[in-house]
Order: structure tokens, then C-alpha cells, then sequence
């Protein structure tokens, strides 16, 4: 029962930092403290919590360009997210890589990406080398609905088949790519579909409900883990901002954006289950909404007053030591 208990209470921590570091970004980055551009998580926590928490820190993942989200579920380091993305000197890349270039390899956290369909290639190399060396490790593609239409995709999904590779690929489809709506763009009745037409087992789920992910999850990742093969998830949940911070969104109404946040919240339909149950109280939800807030504001205060690198700086990472 207490291991029951502390395991959904993990799991709402989880998502509801990130929901807290996303929300409190969307509001600093109005002060233009923040460099570079942010793509926000807020309203798919659910899909991130929920896989990588079958995942350990020698199982790596790829990240796209919203990668707060995947960064904190894989266990990088709140306050080093945050000078990174704020490009101070003690940033988890020492404030060279930003919002989109957040890496740490000792959390299994290959990277953010930029480019739209970067990372399957990547984690397609990881889950060869974990092949290669015998070792029982899986590696996690996030990507999105935009990403799904990549030829990098496409090809990383027939590697991952040929070789069976102990991979698995998570296609979060939010609606959009930028201001294209997937039901315009993907050229199939759905990507779990298409990712099928590649050989690879696929299933769809509710990307709001932390339970169905993480069930699909479970199997898609013990599947990798015991030498089955690739697998596929297609979880749908819509994001609360825009494509970018500063989207003005003229691709969706206002009535969409309040009914997400009404019926669509993944911490909401969370809670909602649980509180039901026996074993969490509204009372437990809410301690831990308050201890998220204040590491949150302290992890803000700490990037604000954190050094910039210096001009030297410049000249170091540049090549690979090896
Ligand atoms: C190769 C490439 N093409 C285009 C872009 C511009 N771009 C950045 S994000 C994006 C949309 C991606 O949509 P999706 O994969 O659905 O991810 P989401 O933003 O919805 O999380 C595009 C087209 C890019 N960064 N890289
Ligand atoms: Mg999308």
C-alpha cells in the first residue's frame, strides 16, 4: 500500500514540476531575461512522467525542441535546466546549449533537438550500441506528430525493424506541427497506424491519462528490454500554449485553449483518479503543489543571479575529449 501511495505521489511530483517550471517560464520569459526561443510542455506531462518512469539512468532518450518536459522526467537537474535555459555559466550545459540544447548524459538525456525528426537517428544509435554491447539497455525517441512525417523517422523505424533494436518510439501528437493541423498533414488514419505499416508493433492512447500511457509503456519497454524488438506509442494530448512563446495562434480558438485546460488537463483527470481512490488525499496533492512552487522559485532566483560564461569560455567544448 505505502509503496502504492509514494509511487503516485512520485509520479504527480513529476508532472507537476514540470507543469510548474513551464508555467512560470511562460511568465519570466516576458522580462527578456531569457535568451533564445521556448517551446512549452504544459498539457502532455502525462506522456513524459509516464514513460520515463519505466526508464533507468543507463537508458537513454531523444528529445525534440519541447524538451523541458522529457528533461525533468528523466531526472535532469531542475536548477541546472533552469540557468541553461536562462544561458548561465553553471547551466547543465554550461549555458551554451539553451532551451533547445539541453543534454546530460549522465541522466540518459541525449539532447533536445531543433531539427524536427533529429533524434530517432540518434536513439536508434544508442539502442544499436546497447544491442552491440550486451547490455539490457532501451532507448526512448520522443518525437512529435510534425516529426512523424520525417524521412530520418521513416528510416530510423526500418533500422529499428531490420535490426531489432531494443528501442522505443513515442509520437506525441498534439494536433500541430507549428500552425498545421495533423489531420492535414499526416497522410494516414493515424501515426500508430503508420508506425504499424513499418512492422513495428503500435498502439494509440490518451496522452492526458497518466494511466494509459504508462501501461503502454510498461509493455512497449519491456518489450525493448528483454530482446523483443522496436515498438511504437502514439499518444495524443494537446499543448496549452502556442507553438512557440509569443505564437499569436491564429490557427485555434479561444474557446479550444479554455476547454484543454477545462477537460483536457492531464493533472487535473490525474488527480481526479486518484483523490477517488484510497490511498492519496487532496491534502497530499496539495503539499506537494506547494513544495514544487518553491523549488521553482528558488531554482528561478538562482539562474537570475548566476554568472554569464565568459568571452573564454567560448573556446572550450568546441571538440570532443575523449
Ligand atoms: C528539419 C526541420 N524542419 C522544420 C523545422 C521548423 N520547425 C520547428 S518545430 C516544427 C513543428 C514540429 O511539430 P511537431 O513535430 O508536431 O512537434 P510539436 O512542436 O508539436 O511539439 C517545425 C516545422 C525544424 N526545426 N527542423
Ligand atoms: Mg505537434
Amino acid at each position: 500500500m505505502g509503496s502504492d501511495k509514494n509511487k503516485l505521489l512520485d509520479a504527480y511530483r513529476r508532472m507537476k514540476s514540470i507543469r510548474e517550471f513551464e508555467e512560470r517560464i511562460h511568465v519570466e520569459n516576458t522580462t527578456g531575461e531569457i535568451p533564445g526561443f521556448v517551446h512549452l510542455y504544459a498539457g502532455q506531462e502525462a506522456i513524459a512522467t509516464a514513460v520515463c518512469k519505466h526508464l533507468k539512468d543507463s537508458d537513454y532518450i531523444g528529445s525534440t525542441h519541447r524538451g523541458h518536459g522529457h528533461s525533468i522526467a528523466k531526472g535532469c537537474d531542475i536548477n541546472g535546466m533552469m540557468a541553461e535555459i536562462y544561458g548561465k555559466k553553471n547551466g547543465l550545459c554550461a549555458g551554451k546549449g539553451g532551451s533547445m540544447h539541453i543534454a546530460d548524459f549522465e541522466k540518459g538525456m541525449l539532447g533536445a533537438n531543433a531539427i524536427v525528426g533529429g533524434n530517432p537517428p540518434l536513439v536508434i544509435g544508442a539502442a544499436l550500441t546497447a544491442k552491440v554491447q550486451g547490455t539490457d539497455g532501451v532507448a526512448v525517441s520522443f518525437s512529435g506528430d510534425g516529426a512523424s512525417n520525417q524521412g530520418t523517422t521513416f528510416e530510423s523505424m526500418n533500422m529499428a525493424v531490420v535490426l531489432q533494436l531494443p528501442v522505443v518510439f513515442i509520437f506525441e501528437n498534439n494536433g500541430y506541427g507549428e500552425g498545421t493541423g495533423c489531420d492535414y498533414a499526416v497522410g494516414a488514419e493515424s501515426i500508430a497506424q503508420r508506425a504499424e505499416g513499418f512492422g513495428l508493433p503500435a498502439v494509440q492512447v490518451d496522452g492526458t491519462d497518466f494511466f494509459a500511457v504508462e501501461a503502454a509503456a510498461k509493455e512497449a519497454i519491456n518489450r525493448a528490454r528483454t530482446g523483443q524488438g522496436p515498438s511504437a506509442i502514439e499518444a495524443v494530448a494537446m499543448r496549452f500554449y502556442g507553438h512557440f512563446e509569443g505564437d499569436p495562434q491564429a490557427y485555434r480558438s479561444a474557446e479550444e485553449l479554455t476547454q484543454l485546460r477545462e477537460t483536457g488537463d492531464c493533472l487535473k483527470i490525474f488527480r481526479d483518479k486518484v483523490e477517488a481512490g484510497k490511498h492519496v488525499t487532496k491534502a497530499d496533492l496539495d503539499q506537494i503543489d506547494q513544495e514544487v512552487k518553491s523549488v521553482i522559485d528558488s531554482a528561478v532566483k538562482a539562474a537570475r543571479e548566476a554568472d554569464f560564461p565568459t568571452k573564454d569560455d567560448l573556446l572550450t567544448d568546441v571538440y570532443v575529449s575523449y
